[in-house]
């Protein structure tokens, strides 16, 4: 028998809350349709690409005086992409309205990721099964992958195997590539006539994936909230020691959100914007500069500790190392299949082959970089053709080439100090965590509200829960078409439909209070202690949303 932690055993009892307008059950709704929408840009494109689902209102539900009767009907769902707190709460949310909806009703759960449906890997949910699931972490529930789901082969698989299922709808739980390909395939279904729905739920810890209608992405709060514990803790123990600089880099493939937001729940001296440093041309170099300057400044206080937090996704929107990196991938594409760069025997016969063929200026800056790093720069890419970037240790690079300069400093008697610097990567720690109250909440409401769209009929939306800083019983459930969400971006040369990924404003109010308060937090230490996420307990620790989400709403009420 299987022994349950005590916080498992607690958890397991918590019973998410969901918006009033859900509340009265799954056949007591009525939707109201909004206006015709309008994808975000390139609205010739992408209204001939999705000639059946472009266009579809915004739609939200309110509870109905009448009962209604639903048919019976069978759903898939999938896990794609990478794992965040309160994906297996989503679909105990569509389990339980799938099953209120008719008891005949059945959910099949299409097993590691994407690939589930195409092979045909499945497993039926069964009341004691899911029941084990509830408010936990992880995907372990039936797994996850990261199979694009785009090509014609891959489409009349997903419907044989949907119709062996008798599946009429199906739903993708992911971040903006893997909904992109809900799109796709929503689309492909209407146009074959098939009958199958599909709809998407808006997932990843980067919390990229929003805009007007998607606040947040669900695991941005739990994953946000277990790296500012961890960040606090190191804070405590260089506050205490006093001798290690602490360079954090924490996970965020492109945008900075959860740098940003970790960094405002505990001010560290440093944080970096990987938005900013591409809006200001950052050099490595200069990134390197800014950095030393207040390790300098500190040390003349007499303070050989600190804190930096570095977006994982850096590496990228630093200028040069970009347009080397774009041009690496382009590179790494036709080497894969080469005799010569695959059998090559050492690292540095890769190195010259690699730089035999880039561009001399990105030769050079690809040259220029350490040995470790640029053989990170050439692991496996994803299944986009990008670098994996959580592999390339950023923050062990800055530390290196901080330490060169800060040499340079002391031989020219300009640096007084002692440099001694401990590395870390929060990432895989934050994405299994058990689901804050918040993501247990929410993650519940968008697995129930995508049943809801499936039983009005709707394909290719997103499940949309708003208000998300009122208390859960006044959050507005509704639906979005993924089309409103598209725009057409530039993937392995070709331009492609793509929902438009949301990075850090520089004039949001989230970068503004950090732009605000770093100079203080750089040298006066303002370090917070955030501590560990509670379950229990009073209700303005344990349910209080991300500044993000807060900053954001404030701003937008104030416009309304
Ligand atoms: P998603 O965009 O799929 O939600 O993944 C987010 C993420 O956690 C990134 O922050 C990180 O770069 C990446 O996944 C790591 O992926 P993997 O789990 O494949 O190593």
């Amino acid at each position: 028998m299987k022994t349950l932690s005590p916080l498992q055993q607690e958890r397991l009892k918590y019973q998410p809350k969901l918006p009033s307008s859900l509340s009265k059950g799954i056949n007591s709704l009525e939707m109201i349709e909004g206006e015709a929408t309008q994808s975000v840009r390139d609205q010739e494109q992408i209204k001939e690409l999705f000639k059946n689902t472009y266009g579809k209102p915004v739609v939200t539900f309110k509870i109905s005086d009448s009962t209604q009767t639903s048919a019976q009907r069978n759903v898939g769902v999938i896990l794609s992409g990478g794992q965040a707190p309160g994906g297996h709460n989503v679909i105990a949310g569509l389990y339980d309205a799938l099953k209120q909806a008719n008891s005949s009703n059945k959910l099949y759960g299409f097993l590691g990721g994407p690939s589930g449906i195409i092979d045909g890997k499945y497993i039926e949910f069964t009341d004691e099964f899911m029941d084990q699931y509830r408010n936990t972490g992880g995907f372990d529930i039936i797994g996850s992958g990261r199979t694009k789901l785009e090509t014609e082969e891959q489409f009349q698989k997903s419907l044989a195997v949907c119709k062996k299922l008798n599946i009429s709808a199906v739903v993708i739980i992911g971040g903006d590539d893997s909904n992109t390909n809900a799109a796709l395939l929503a689309e492909w279904f209407v146009k074959n006539n098939t009958g199958i729905q599909v709809i998407g739920c808006p997932k990843t810890i980067d919390g990229d994936l929003k805009n007007d209608q998607i606040e947040i992405s669900f695991g941005f709060d739990t994953a946000t909230k277990t790296y500012a514990e961890l960040i606090g803790n190191i804070q405590r123990d260089a506050n205490s020691a006093k001798k290690y600089w602490h360079f954090i880099k924490i996970m965020g493939r492109s945008a900075s959100h959860v740098a940003l937001e970790a960094a405002l729940q505990t001010q560290p001296n440093i944080t970096l914007i990987s938005e900013e440093v591409e809006a200001k041309k950052m050099s490595l170099e200069s990134i390197v500069n800014y950095m030393t300057d207040i390790i300098v400044r500190r040390a003349n206080m007499g303070k050989n500790f600190g804190i930096a937090v570095i977006p994982e996704g850096l590496i990228e929107f630093i200028p040069e190392m970009k347009s080397m990196i774009s041009n690496l991938n382009d590179i790494m594409a036709s080497l894969e299949t080469d005799p010569s760069f695959v059998n090559a025997t050492t690292i540095r016969d890769k190195f010259d082959i690699v730089e035999n063929r880039l561009d001399e200026d990105n030769a050079k800056v690809y040259n220029s970089l350490p040995a470790i790093i640029k053989g990170q720069l050439l692991a496996d890419r994803d299944p986009h053709g990008n670098v994996q970037v959580s592999k390339i240790e950023t923050e062990k690079l800055l530390i290196e080439m901080i330490s060169t300069r800060l040499d340079e400093l002391k031989s020219q008697g300009d640096y007084i100090g002692k440099f001694s610097a401990q590395s870390h990567f929060f990432g895989y720690e934050g994405r299994c965590a058990f689901p804050s109250n918040f993501d247990a909440d929410y993650c519940y409401s968008l697995g129930y509200n995508a049943f809801a769209l499936i039983n009005n009929g709707l394909t290719g939306y997103l499940s949309s829960v708003r208000n998300l800083t009122q208390p859960a019983s006044e959050w507005i459930a509704g639906g979005v078409p993924l089309t409103m969400m598209m725009n057409m971006e530039k993937r392995h040369g070709e331009m492609k439909p793509v929902i438009q990924k949301a990075l850090v404003k520089l004039d949001g109010p989230v970068f503004k209070q950090l732009e605000a308060n770093r100079e203080e937090w750089a040298m006066n230490d303002r370090y917070l202690f955030p501590g560990a996420i509670q379950y229990f307990g009073p209700s303005c620790v344990c349910d209080v949303t991300t500044c993000t989400l807060q900053l954001e709403r404030a701003k937008e009420l104030a416009s309304v």
